[in-house]
């Protein structure tokens, strides 16, 4: 009740002045020099959906704690294919509620391909081959109260699933608060003659800690806000905290192990909806789930102890990353828990050993572009620290380009403030859209690149080939027929890994026919000197899988006439039939 209290007195009459006004009207193609929030979002996806009604349609995944609807677009030609039997593309973002670019990343990509679909011959048959699940907001909830709420750029993660942190009885009691009305959660800090920091020659706005005997200017009071229990601590219970990325059903580990894991998997309720939906849509093959920040394009394995990926599967990996790594200039290929750090229950690992995608997260956006240099020069090296840390000269060049390319937008300077417990205070620092988000004239770089990564991968799902490539009569009534199936493109018909761990089907090449008996059959290991390794029973089925950029043959001894059916299903890879006639 105090959470509901505080929001009221603080910026309640500011929010319901705004859900009067009517929404800006959205029209295809989408601009993206701006941020959609989260009614704006869903209003762009129905856009492009009313825009392509034979492409597309809107599926409503389900809803969130606070029963906001999660949707996802999918676009598909029925004119070439039912979208089951077509390999499937997946593309979110938005999990963590603040990574808001991300579901502007998944929107240009759906816009793109529906926008040149006719136009660019590339991006045409890119539509007409593969199916796209697009989800731009993952975590409704967070994006809806990132924006609609004061927050600090790295505040509004998690789900809402109410969670008393400090353990008082109280839930959720105590988030930061904006003091000033600005909408953001900044830094508080005190002039004291004993602080532990002093300013900065340099740039009056940041502080360096002080040697020792140096007398101190300030103290810092942490993020904005006040004590609104009245327990003696300022802002200790805010939202949650439930992880949205550590709650998927693969290698989950309990909270004392994985902070934010909350109490079993897929206890977040459109986590849940989302599993469903994936589950119901065996037929991905591929996925990128959009986050920020950093620049990264990473995959899984989440943890060391799983081992990596097979061999083969990491040369998939490798060809996609190290591509996308050239399409998204400064952003590094990497393995998640091996170059950055080890995630127990995230949905990569569920995408990766449930589904059997391959699966990469896209972290958006490197502060390291807000650059304010010469040529020459060159980029100057956070000290150390984490990305936070203030007093550096990488800070100094972000406050630059604040000052001169965006002109104070992503920086509030320091003002004074009458705080109800510390006095007479300064609030100030980076707003809430800075430090994660590229300010708005960025945004359209930003999205194009990230979704061209994700159109490379696209195009490198599997393209099998059906061919019958011998019916060579070698008796009276009996026939020698030889089936290539081929793939030119980099990913192979199920993932090697799926394979191994038998995660679903392999792929079946079936042989058939009214008047004919298929009497042996198996894979065709050695074409010129005619190896096969038989199947003992049923012959005329054979499981198997097409690795990327290759081909896998079989032959089969056939005894009949007639009418000979050839048949390929795959779960991923779609399905291809031909008929032959043996005479
Ligand atoms: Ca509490
Ligand atoms: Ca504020
Ligand atoms: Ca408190
Ligand atoms: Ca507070
Ligand atoms: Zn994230």
């Amino acid at each position: 009740m105090k959470t509901i209290f505080r929001h009221i007195l603080i910026t309640g009459g500011f929010l319901s002045l705004m859900n009067l006004m009517p929404a800006q009207e959205i029209t295809v193609p989408l601009r993206f020099d701006r941020y959609y929030d989260y009614e704006e979002l869903i209003e762009a996806m129905k856009a492009l959906n009313r825009a392509y009604p034979r492409l597309t349609h809107l599926d409503l995944v389900g809803k969130s704690e606070e029963n906001r609807e999660i949707w996802a677009l999918t676009i598909n030609n029925p004119q070439t294919g039912n979208e089951l039997d077509k390999p499937g593309v997946y593309v979110d973002g938005n999990i963590h509620g603040n990574e808001v670019q991300a579901g502007e990343v998944c929107l240009y990509f759906a816009d793109y391909l529906l926008k040149n679909y006719g136009k660019n011959p590339r991006i045409t048959a890119l539509v007409d081959k593969n199916a796209y699940y697009v989800v731009p907001s993952v975590n409704v909830d967070g994006r809806y109260h990132f924006f609609n709420d004061p927050n600090t750029p790295s505040t509004n993660r998690g789900l809402r699933r109410p969670h008393d942190d400090d353990r008082d009885g109280l839930f959720d009691e105590d988030f930061p608060d904006d003091l000033d009305g600005d909408g953001n959660i900044c830094n508080m800090r005190k002039r004291d003659p004993f602080g532990q920091y002093r300013t900065d020659p340099l740039d009056s706005r940041l502080m360096i800690p002080v040697k020792p005997g140096e007398p101190g200017e300030w103290t810092l009071l942490g993020q904005e806000g006040i004590d609104n229990d009245g327990d003696g601590q300022v802002n200790e219970d805010s939202e949650g905290y439930v992880d949205p990325n550590r709650n998927w059903p693969y290698n989950w580990e309990p909270p004392y192990v994985q902070r934010g894991s909350d109490n079993y998997p897929l206890s977040g309720v459109g986590l849940k909806a989302l599993a469903n939906y994936i589950i119901d849509r065996p037929n991905i093959i591929m996925a990128f789930a959009f986050h920020n920040n950093g620049g990264m394009f990473l995959r899984g394995p989440g943890t060391e102890d799983q081992g990596d990926f097979p061999r083969n599967d990491v040369e998939v990996f490798d060809y996609l990353g190290k591509n996308a790594e050239k399409i998204v200039p400064g952003y590094r290929y990497l393995l998640s828990w091996r170059d950055l750090y080890s995630t127990y229950g995230d949905f990569g690992d569920f995408m990766d050993n449930i589904v059997g995608a391959y699966t990469f997260v896209g972290e958006l956006y490197r502060t390291d572009d807000e650059t304010f240099r010469s040529p020459g020069e060159s980029q100057k090296q956070e000290d150390e620290g984490s990305m936070f840390t203030e007093n550096t000269s990488r800070t100094k060049e972000r406050l630059e380009f604040n000052d001169h390319v965006v002109h104070g937008d992503l920086y509030k300077e320091w003002t004074p403030y009458n705080h109800p417990t510390y006095g007479e205070i300064e609030i100030g620092g980076w707003v809430k859209m800075s430090s994660r988000l590229p300010h708005p004239f960025m945004l359209p770089d930003l999205v194009h690149r990230n979704a061209a990564a994700v159109i490379f991968s696209s195009e490198q799902t599997p393209e099998i080939k059906l061919e019958v490539t011998e019916t060579e009569k070698i008796d009276r009534n009996l026939y020698r027929v030889t089936v290539r199936l081929s793939n030119r493109k980099a990913i192979p018909s199920l993932t090697y890994h799926a394979v191994q761990k038998k995660i679903h089907e392999q792929d079946i090449l079936k042989v058939h026919g009214k008047q004919i008996r298929v009497v042996s059959g198996g894979r065709l290991t050695d074409l010129y000197r005619n190896r096969v390794v038989y199947k003992e029973h049923k012959p005329e089925i054979q499981y198997l899988q097409v690795p990327g950029f290759g081909k896998i043959e079989f032959q089969f001894l056939v005894s009949g006439k007639g009418e000979m059916q050839v048949e390929y299903t795959s779960l991923k890879a779609g399905k291809i039939r031909k008929t032959v006639s043996l005479k």
